[in-house]
């Protein structure tokens, strides 16, 4: 800017001295003149382009500092999480010790149990009134289950009442995403709320896994992510319990929606997820056939166990894949994919321990989003 000013300047100047006639407009002189000047003018133009060229760099430097500095406080929040995950286990420990001098209480506890199987003896006769007004043998099998879980509030128009709620996502008749109360069949107990995404892909997905803003904490314990953790309204984890005995009682699909911090967006499909149960530390049993944009980075997890911070099942013998890449997932030895990991913006120096996706963006960079759906294979 000063140097194009300094060029007019000096412009104005020549034509004043033209003007008042102290400079000849003609003859070997002039020319000469007009032939620095031109020389000048080229100077000063190729001056301009560089400042402009090293401002840019200086802006965008600027930029990725900024970007360091929100990675940075990412993971301090981190750091003291953490501090907050080990004050938890070690007030686990002290209720454990002091629970030894709880032996009498325990069998004042055995005492009750004993009176409620009398109450269960009493139930059974109650189920036998209700079986005269239940029309099949599915709903009282229901009934039983719903009575051994709740005997003193549950009754048998209450049960009507959760059959008729939708099964699954698909069956929800108010066709916009949001919050919905389902009852999928067969053998679920009660009903319980999902977020349904009924815009993707003509609809009917529940999510299981949303991230967009990084405002939950995904660095967490088995019991966390065995029920689920976060608000179905913002960012959550619905609960491997749920993820096995929805994929168990039924076949589903499962699609992942990924988007980078540039807009792009990427999806990757498989056609058929089955997550076991407690028992095999919620196992991927399988995932069908691979489709999509964002490359394959969950097949690689195809028999292998759920692992966490306090749980480590992975087949890393040296170390706990879920407290070096500081997640809950399917590692192995140790991952493709981290879609639990910290909430990072964008590329990043350190590795791999950020919510990433290798064939999308790979190990270098924090994605912006993810959504984990599935829904009843047609
Ligand atoms: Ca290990």
């Amino acid at each position: 800017m000063l140097l194009k000013l300094k060029h007019s300047l000096l412009i104005l100047l020549l034509q004043c001295a033209i003007n008042s006639g102290n400079i000849n407009t003609s003859g070997f002189g002039y020319e000469l003149t007009m032939s620095r000047l031109d020389t000048v003018n080229v100077n000063l133009q190729r001056e301009h382009l560089r400042s402009k060229q090293y401002f840019q760099t200086l802006r965008s430097e600027i930029e990725d500092l900024q970007r360091t500095v929100s990675n940075t406080e990412t993971l301090v929040t981190h750091q003291v999480g953490r501090v907050v995950d080990l004050e938890l286990q070690l007030k686990k420990l002290t209720q454990l010790i002091e629970s030894v001098d709880e032996i009498p209480r325990i069998r004042s506890e055995l005492q009750m149990i004993s009176l409620n199987v009398s109450r269960l003896l009493a139930d059974s006769s109650k189920i036998q009134r209700v079986q005269q007004t239940l029309p099949t043998t599915e709903m009282l099998n229901d009934f039983i289950l719903q009575l051994v879980a709740n005997p003193l509030n549950v009754t048998g128009t209450a049960l009507l009442e959760s059959r008729n709620l939708p099964r699954t996502c698909a069956d929800v008749s108010d066709r916009r995403s949001g919050v919905h109360r389902l009852h999928p069949q067969p053998d679920f107990k009660s009903s319980f709320e999902v977020y349904c995404d009924q815009d993707y892909e003509d609809g009917g997905w529940m999510v299981i896994q949303n991230r967009y803003d990084g405002s939950v904490h995904f660095y967490r314990g088995w019991n966390d992510y065995e029920n689920g953790f976060g608000e179905l309204l913002g960012e959550f984890w619905i609960g491997l319990k749920r993820i096995h005995e929805l994929t168990y009682s039924k076949p589903h699909e499962l699609h992942i929606v990924m988007e980078d911090f540039e807009g792009n967006s990427a999806v990757a499909k498989y056609s058929h997820i089955l997550v076991a149960g407690p028992e095999e530390k919620y196992e991927l049993k399988s995932l069908g056939s691979y489709s999509g944009t964002a490359g394959d980075s969950l097949a690689y997890a195809v028999k292998l166990k759920f692992s966490t911070l306090d749980s480590d099942n992975d087949t890393n013998s040296g170390e706990n894949c879920a407290v070096r890449y500081q997640g809950g997932w399917w590692y192995g030895s140790c991952h493709d994919s981290n879609l639990n990991g910290l909430y990072m913006k964008g590329k990043v120096d350190v590795f791999a321990t950020m919510m990433c996706w290798k064939a999308f963006k790979g190990y270098n960079y924090g994605l912006k989003r993810s959504r984990m759906m599935i829904r009843v294979k047609k």
